[in-house]
């Protein structure tokens, strides 16, 4: 019944499940099983309360954006001006593409009324009548899912006019895009979402003030929403007994990969790496861990001996990576790390939305020497070149697509800097793909 197919054992984990709790029910994604498994409550007692306590309550949790910038969400909902004349709007962001992220879209399928829950509830808090959920439009099947929960959650009176009896008004929109990466990046989001070819936005003004239609827009990525009843319901407090100090609370990681039982895996943040493989079976038998991603290509990748660093926003800028949306793609012994990186500079030269120079011309060229290295044709000064075009791309381009997109550049040149150079030596690369099976 559920889109990950992933079972429960796999997700085993070091706290009691919230975000994944209900996802191996039969009908998991009803509201008929999810009231019986007590949602929608954390709705009512919302109702009860003033939208500004539960504002607070979001903030005293410290509840960080999980869409990749862990951006302080009650802080985001608290910029949205109280007098502003124009409507305020909530956008959830649901079009996950970062590669390697698959969290948004599992959790979409087996627990759809958990995100409309928690759209209902911050929706109150920040004041907005309508709500947008903003799904890739490649994933129909999710699509459709949100459309039937969405249409549940009218006929049981949760949405449309006078919720629950508490004079509180919402209308929720399904939007589904239509298949590039950029509509992931907010401002470009909004484009998409008002019928624009979507490109990002000169920030600030940021959404909370101007966002969609020129008014107040919160954005906030599906799993910081689903994760808003849980708070309601059991206070900040008890949020912030789970993971550290400033990086309080639990997320989704996502295991990809040579690892024994690739899936979800939720767990508090400050988990290791090695911690999630010793649930997750460990690395494929018969070969060691060489590279890592926390969280997608778009984090600069690591390496065996970063495994046993804490997987929060502070442990991985500790290292010069970020955290990112948790996605952990693993490689082993067998990848070739240049043929990988090699596969993610092709992918940010195809989602390159073309606004900025250095963006648009920047990883076409690097896609050029990185074809001349894999066919063992480049030099050390290539190396040279690369890092030097990384250093004009990132921080000089519109949007945090470039620089994400110069992560697995950077990095992968810091830590096997003799890897590219055995391509020069060997005429090409020296690894058997087969024996890898992801890039093959
Ligand atoms: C009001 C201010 N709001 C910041 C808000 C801002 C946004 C949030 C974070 O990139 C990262 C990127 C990807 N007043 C504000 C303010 N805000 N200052 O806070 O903003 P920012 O600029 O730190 O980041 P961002 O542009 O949102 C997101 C990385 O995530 N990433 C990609 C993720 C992809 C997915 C996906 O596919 N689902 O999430 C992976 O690491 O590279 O660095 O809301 O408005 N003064």
């Amino acid at each position: 019944t559920t889109a990950s197919g992933a079972s429960a054992e796999k997700r085993a984990s070091t706290l009691t499940p919230v975000l994944t709790a209900r996802w191996d029910l039969e009908d998991s994604f009803t509201r008929r099983v999810y009231e019986r498994h007590g949602g929608y409550k954390a709705l009512r007692q919302a109702l009860q309360r003033t939208p500004d306590s539960i504002v607070e309550a979001v903030k005293d949790s410290g509840l960080r954006g999980r869409g990749g910038a862990g951006f302080p969400t009650g802080m985001k909902w608290s910029f949205v001006p109280k007098d502003s004349p124009k409507p305020t709007y909530l956008v959830v962001n649901a079009d996950e593409s970062e590669p390697g992220t698959c969290k948004d879209i599992p959790l979409m399928m087996a627990d759809p009324h958990l995100l409309i829950e928690g759209v209902i509830i911050s929706s109150y808090a920040i004041r907005a009548s309508h709500a947008f959920i903003y799904v890739r439009g490649e994933v129909l099947t999710v699509v459709r899912r949100l459309q039937q929960a969405v249409a549940e959650a009218y006929e049981a009176g949760y949405l449309g006019s006078n919720i629950l009896g508490s004079g509180f008004d919402l209308e929720v929109i399904v939007h589904t895009g239509a298949g590039a990466y950029i509509c992931g990046e907010e401002t470009a989001l909004l484009d998409s979402l008002e019928g624009r070819r979507g490109q990002p936005r000169l920030k600030p003004p940021f959404p909370a003030v101007a966002g969609l239609y020129a008014s107040p827009t919160v954005i906030n990525n599906v799993e910081t929403i689903a994760s808003v009843p849980s708070i309601v319901t059991n206070g900040s407090g008890w949020f912030r007994s789970m993971g550290s100090e400033k990086s309080p609370g639990f997320g989704i990681f996502s295991l990809s990969g040579h690892v024994t039982r690739p899936g979800q895996y939720e767990a508090p943040l400050g988990i290791t790496l090695n911690e999630l493989l010793d649930m997750a079976g460990g690395i494929r038998a018969g070969h060691e861990l060489k590279f890592w991603t926390p969280g997608g290509s778009s984090t600069p990748m690591l390496t065996a001996e970063h495994a046993d660093l804490p997987l929060d926003f502070e442990g991985m800028a500790g290292v010069g990576s970020m955290l990112g949306t948790r996605a952990l793609q693993i490689f082993d012994d067998t990848t070739c790390v240049v043929r990988a990186t090699s596969r993610w500079v092709d992918f940010y030269k195809h989602e390159s939305c073309g606004k900025c120079t250095p963006c648009r011309e920047g990883f076409w060229w690097m896609v050029q020497i990185f074809d001349r290295l894999e066919e063992g044709q480049g030099t050390e000064a290539d190396l040279d070149k690369l890092l030097d075009m990384s250093d004009n791309i990132a921080g000089r381009s519109f949007c945090a697509l470039a620089d994400g997109g110069v992560s697995p550049v950077t990095s992968s040149i810091k830590y096997f800097r003799d890897e590219y150079i055995a391509h020069f030596e060997h005429g090409g690369c020296p690894f058997d793909p087969a024996a890898s099976a992801l890039f093959a």
